[in-house]
């Protein structure tokens, strides 16, 4: 018979192997993992129960809603408000940070989330995911600020995608490698598929959006028409290209078998500061491809050492196989 590890015994495991993990951190994952249990469950019926579509409203980026965006974000707040871990939550789907109920006890942790990222897939029955990232409250347990969450990513106690697809998948790290636990329905528990999860240094597979190619600066042009150009070209080799349109689909993929995935900044999204989310997507993201020996980079810097100046700022992404980041990065250095 196959041993089976659940989350928490995982996660109790590398505390007592000497891993740096507080209780409360554990438990917070843990819970985290319960909201998503749930989430994957409101997925699962939401066309049987008329949960598809758009929710009739904007978010603070301006971007519709649809109805498990907003379901979701109730699911992530309810369920994690009642812990008594968090002095504040920041959602992609909120204006402002939430404030934990007065009724509810306070803890030392702060979580961002984007609570489904992907979700233009959702009515089409592609993987969607919900990704969040975890740090101490600078101030202990007193109510967050929107000041308290602006740390860089190197800052993150624990960072994690849960990816709502064929399974519901959930990759973890708590910066002691990246370990990914697949729901079982059976047992309603996340169990551990593998531990110790590394991306290949090496890759021919990139992922972007090719339609936005006129918007790119050069040295992204330059990089995917020599991938294009294939043995011919200066890269030397045949590239593939994947596009979910869902970074958590991608993530999962480049953790599996290596890859690129890039959203980098381009002449759309330059006022912005680029099309997706640094607290809730590139930061905790770039953690787990980090930990995972990828790389994640804006082109020009370091994702996780950006010292963000708000919640809602947005970031150039270019993440995964580290030889290949590098090979991109080089680009943007002429
Ligand atoms: P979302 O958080 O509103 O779902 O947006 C993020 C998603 C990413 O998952 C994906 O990589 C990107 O948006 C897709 O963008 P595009 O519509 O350009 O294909
Ligand atoms: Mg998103």
């Amino acid at each position: 018979m196959n041993e089976v590890i659940t989350l928490r015994q995982y996660l109790q495991g590398q505390q007592r192997a000497g891993k740096a993990i507080e209780t409360g951190l554990i438990d917070l994952i843990c819970e985290v993992g319960v909201a998503c249990k749930q989430i994957a469950a409101k997925i699962d019926r939401a066309a049987l129960e008329g949960a598809l579509g758009a929710a009739g409203s904007e978010n603070v980026q301006g971007e519709e809603q649809k109805k498990l965006d907003v379901i979701s974000n109730e699911v992530m707040f309810d369920h994690l408000k009642t812990t008594g871990l968090l002095s504040g939550m920041g959602s992609e789907e909120e204006d402002e940070p939430m404030a934990i109920p007065a009724d509810q006890p306070r803890g030392p942790y702060l979580i961002m989330f984007d609570p489904l990222d992907g979700s233009s897939n959702i009515d089409v029955n592609i993987s969607v995911g919900t990704i969040f990232s975890v740090v101490k409250n600078p101030r202990g347990s007193e109510p967050a600020t929107e000041q308290d969450f602006l740390q860089p990513g190197n800052q993150q106690l624990a960072a994690g995608v849960v990816v709502y697809g064929p399974s519901t998948t959930f990759v973890l790290t708590t910066g002691h490698g990246v370990a990914v636990f697949v729901l079982d329905r059976s047992m309603g528990e996340f169990l551990l598929v593998r531990d110790g999860v590394k991306i290949p240094e090496d890759t021919a597979e990139f992922a972007i959006n090719m339609s936005n190619r006129r918007f790119w600066e050069e040295p992204v042009r330059r990089y995917i028409d020599d991938c294009l150009a294939g043995e011919e070209g200066p890269l030397g080799k045949r590239y593939n290209m994947r596009w979910v349109a869902s970074m958590v689909a991608e993530v999962y993929r480049i953790l599996t078998r290596g890859g690129i995935f890039m959203y980098p900044i381009d002449e759309r999204t330059r006022a912005k500061g680029g099309r997706l989310r640094l607290m809730y997507e590139g930061n905790p993201v770039a953690f787990i491809v980090e930990q995972a020996g990828g790389l994640a980079s804006t082109g020009y810097e370091r994702i996780m050492d950006i010292q963000p100046t708000a919640l809602h700022q947005r970031v150039p992404v270019i993440l995964g196989s580290k030889n290949e980041v590098e090979k991109v990065v080089s680009y943007h250095q002429g």
